[in-house]
């Protein structure tokens, strides 16, 4: 060995060039070994990279390194999710093209990403804003057109004033836009719309097969989908009290057993009955505009005070002909779900009972919880939402709820009016289509024409890509592209008469909907997948990414493998068979006096525990250590993966990354942490130098025989391999660091403890380099530079990123040693460590000898001692 310490920075740039020379993780797609297809969520190109992509990207290289060395032909690819908002935003700040921003910063992190020495195939690499990878989402979006996958549609979008763009809900926080912080209005916009809905069952029942997805995820999903079981119900109105003698009201609810307690309908400003009494009645449509502003997320409905407005409409009440009920236009009724009307029943419905105790409407509770008297039941604050018995309702009394929704379903369905039923059940998803309609410029041109005589045209499949111009201004908030001079100019493809392009581009949750599938043939220019490339990777073996794309991400992406099923692209439902989400990276904060933030590198911290303290490096000033929070750059608590890298390497980064906390838990970084990882990669340096001394005499072939301490070596390094494998197939990082360290300390130790003349005998020379061998291809995924730099040091050829994974002696697990717990009169006192084929007088002996027993019984003899074989000794005083 040349130099005992390890000097992280030159070997890792040495093997970083090797690889990339030897191009070992260009991956085949002609090859006969099993696939195996690892992928984490690809990264916005924002500028740097950060240390959650540190983390989440060691995890999955953890897991490709050791899937090739298992034997699998493995793909690992990268890309960027380069489209979005914050390049125009640069632009706009900064004065430069959101392209030469994006490729920029893609040329950065693409460094930052190799110097962490990532086995990746970039020969892959796809970047979204490539028209070469945009022109395929355009194909798509006509073939899915065709299909009857995307429709256009007039629809209530949320609108953000100041950016002048379409938000999604998602994107509305507390009525707010989530960039600009404007106040969010409720606009009436013609959009294009991914059809998810006409799979809103499908992906709902194949949830369940989904079984190597975190159960929060899949829950997540399926609250999302929001399946709920109904009826429809046709109330009559009276013709009198309606503008244009409607007749009749449809309302969606699931709560039918509630319908004695009905105290009025309700229906959304946006109702065509609401419409047509607004046009005669100005008070309504006031207040209609009013009820607009509020955006049209879910959480700003709720939030938002429930108000409503009298419409002097009454309708009646499907069992009872003589009791009517006012119609309301309510605010916090939604036109898209259900049929945009309701009944309320405020004594099982929080926010029926607030609005009717505002308008002095009343409740009559019909649902009486289990053990309450039904005559002390009532309701003022607080509806009640439980199970009971049936009360005040006629023929449904005393039933409990559920049969008294089937009466209610089965009675109004027999019931016909106009020849139809009274009423209908109904499945309802909360699911709405997808809107991917965005006012921008740095997204995927939607290829369509407009055009005054033919309507809306593709763009001919021949013109594909439809191209982003360069040349683009942003002096102005607003859509750019709607701007441009001459671009949206073309002539109509059908009639040839002048026409308009589609000037909106797609929502960029469209381009990572689908990337997966082009990692496995980047280079087919004809088409989006290659069919049988696509056929033989996917669908992606193990996903690894943030638990915040748990439910949009995951479900466009899940949308999209069945629309491309359905367009010919791929042959998958399901496009990730796993999924890991992992743990974020927290660190301490660090608040001075006058309340602003300092970074890690400004402060100094001396003493432990309670006594630690922090000062500022520049000042003195003392500096209040705050508490443990997700790295963010307005707490300033980051620290910057290339400062860590240089300082270091990469293997101790990663190393820490896995090993202080479970990979789905968050990991809190620390300098101490850093630095623990760091004299453990000096330790296995040194442990690998001293054992490759004493490997260099090994014999080529095993010896017959083992001597004790060799074959205690042998035992250690098996022990650890069948574990280690274990838990990696399981993604348990952190304990299969835990057992590498466990394996580096028994090996140290049998080094230490070497007897005589070990070194010159074949069979422990045999056991150390065998064991060294096998520890080094344990922490290879992990630390794949000092695993080739003590690789070589053992003197292989070759390199450890191409090694097999080694095979398990089964026959060197069994433990030959049995601890047994002992008890003295039922009390544990001890436990005994006996040979595992010692017999009841060895074992009683060896039990009466311990120091424990013998306290316990007081220098008396036993009365008696009772061995369970396998399982316990009780001794009785
Ligand atoms: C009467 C009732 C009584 C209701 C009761 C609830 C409790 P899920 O289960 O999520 O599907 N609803 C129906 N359409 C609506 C719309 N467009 N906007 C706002 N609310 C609407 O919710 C179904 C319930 O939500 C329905 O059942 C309806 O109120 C309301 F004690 O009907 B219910
Ligand atoms: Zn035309």
């Amino acid at each position: 060995m040349s130099t005992d310490r390890y000097n992280a920075r030159e070997a890792e740039a040495h093997w970083q060039k090797t690889w990339d020379e030897r191009g070992i993780f260009a991956t085949p797609n002609a090859d006969s070994r099993p696939k195996y297809y690892v992928l984490e969520m690809f990264p916005y190109p924002s500028g740097r990279i950060h240390m959650g992509h540190v983390r989440n990207y060691t995890m999955g290289d953890v897991v490709a390194r050791y899937k090739r060395a298992a034997g699998f032909n493995v793909l690992h690819p990268m890309g960027w999710d380069a489209f979005g908002m914050p390049a125009e935003n640069a632009a706009m700040a900064n004065k430069v093209h959101p392209k030469t921003w994006t490729y920029a910063n893609i040329a950065t992190m693409k460094k930052q990403l190799q110097t962490m020495g990532l086995s990746l195939d970039w020969k892959r690499e796809v970047a979204t804003c490539d028209p070469s990878y945009y022109k395929h989402q355009q194909k798509m979006f006509l073939d899915f057109l065709k299909a009857g996958l995307v429709e256009r549609k007039q629809s209530k979008v949320n609108w953000d004033p100041v950016d002048m763009t379409v938000l999604a809900n998602e994107q509305v926080i507390d009525g707010r836009g989530w960039r600009s912080g404007a106040l969010v209005e409720q606009r009436d916009l013609t959009q294009w719309f991914f059809k998810i809905t006409k799979y809103s069952e499908d992906l709902l029942k194949a949830i369940e097969t989904l079984d190597r997805w975190p159960e929060k995820v899949r829950l997540m999903q399926k609250n999302w989908i929001g399946r709920s079981e109904g009826l429809l119900v046709r109330f009559v109105l009276d013709a009198k009290t309606t503008p244009n003698g409607e007749d009749e009201l449809e309302i969606f609810t699931t709560r039918h057993d509630t319908l004695f307690g009905a105290k009025f309908l309700a229906i959304a400003p946006d109702h065509p009955l609401a419409r047509a009494m607004a046009a005669k009645n100005p008070a309504l449509a006031d207040f209609i505009a009013q009820a607009k502003k509020v955006g049209t997320a879910q959480e700003a409905i709720d939030k938002a005070e429930k108000l409503g407005f009298d419409t002097g409409i009454r309708a009646v009440h499907p069992f009872d002909a003589t009791w009517t009920l006012p119609v309301y236009v309510a605010n916090f009724i939604l036109m898209e779900y259900g049929t945009g009307a309701i009944f309320g029943c405020p004594a099982h419905d929080q926010r029926d009972l607030d609005f009717v105790n505002k308008y002095g409407l009343g409740n009559t509770p019909v649902v009486c919880p289990p053990d309450v008297d039904p005559k002390d039941f009532v309701i003022t604050d607080t509806a009640y939402d439980g199970d009971g018995r049936m009360i005040n309702s006629r023929f449904l009394d005393g039933m409990t709820f559920g049969e008294a929704q089937e009466e209610v379903a089965k009675r109004l369905e027999s019931q016909t009016r106009g020849n139809r039923p009274v009423a209908q059940r109904q499945v309802n998803y909360r699911l709405r289509d997808w809107g991917i309609s965005r006012q921008r410029y740095w997204g995927c041109p939607i290829p369509i024409i407009h055009c005054e005589k033919c309507g809306v045209v593709p763009a001919p499949e021949k013109d594909l890509p439809v191209v982003l111009p360069d040349d683009i201004e942003f002096d102005r908030p607003g859509n750019p592209l709607d701007r441009h001079p001459t671009w949206k100019h073309v002539a109509c493809p059908q009639c040839g008469s002048p026409a308009r392009r589609e000037t909106d581009t797609m929502d960029t949750f469209v381009d990572s909907s689908w990337y997966y599938t082009r990692f496995t043939d980047p280079w087919i220019e004809t088409a989006p997948t290659d069919r049988p490339m696509a056929d033989k990777w996917l669908p992606v073996d193990q996903y690894i990414g943030g638990i915040e794309h748990a439910i949009l991400h995951l479900l466009y992406s899940r949308f999209f493998t069945r629309a491309m099923k359905a367009t010919g692209h791929v042959g998958i439902d399901e496009p990730f068979a796993g999924l890991f989400t992992q743990g974020m990276v927290v660190h301490e904060t660090y608040r001075k006096d006058n309340g602003t933030w300092a970074a890690p590198t400004e402060i100094k911290i001396e003493g432990t525990g309670e006594a630690r303290c922090a000062t500022l490096i520049a000042t003195g000033e003392p500096i209040e250590i705050g508490p443990i929070e997700k790295m963010s750059k307005s707490k300033r608590n980051t620290v910057d993966p290339d400062d860590i890298i240089a300082a270091y390497g990469a293997d101790t980064a990663r190393w820490f990354m896995l090993s202080d906390s479970p990979p789905e838990r968050d990991v809190n970084w620390t300098e101490q942490g850093v630095q623990g990882a760091w004299r453990f990669v000096q330790r296995l340096w040194r442990l690998i130098g001293e054992a490759a001394e004493i490997a260099k005499t090994a014999p080529a072939a095993a010896p017959a025989n083992f001597g004790d301490d060799a074959l205690a070596i042998r035992k250690a390094a098996h022990r650890a391999l069948a574990r280690v494998t274990g838990e990696i197939e399981k993604l348990h990082f952190n304990v299969c660091v835990a057992h590498i360290y466990e394996f580096a300390n028994a090996l140290q130790a049998a080094l230490t403890e070497a007897k005589g003349g070990a070194a010159s005998r074949p069979d422990f020379t045999h056991a150390v380099k065998e064991a060294a061998d096998i520890l080094v291809v344990l922490f290879h995924p992990m630390m794949p530079h000092l695993a080739e730099e003590c690789w070589a040091a053992l003197g292989h050829g070759g390199l450890v990123a191409e090694a097999p994974w080694p095979v398990v002696e089964a026959d060197l697990l069994v433990e030959d040693t049995i601890a047994l717990p002992v008890q003295v009169n039922g009390k544990k006192r001890a436990d005994v460590v006996v040979p595992r084929s010692a017999g009841k007088d060895e074992i009683e002996a060896a039990v009466l000898a311990l120091d424990a027993v013998k306290r316990a019984l007081d220098g008396k003899p036993p009365k008696k001692v009772i061995v369970v074989p396998q399982r316990i000794v009780n001794v009785v005083a």
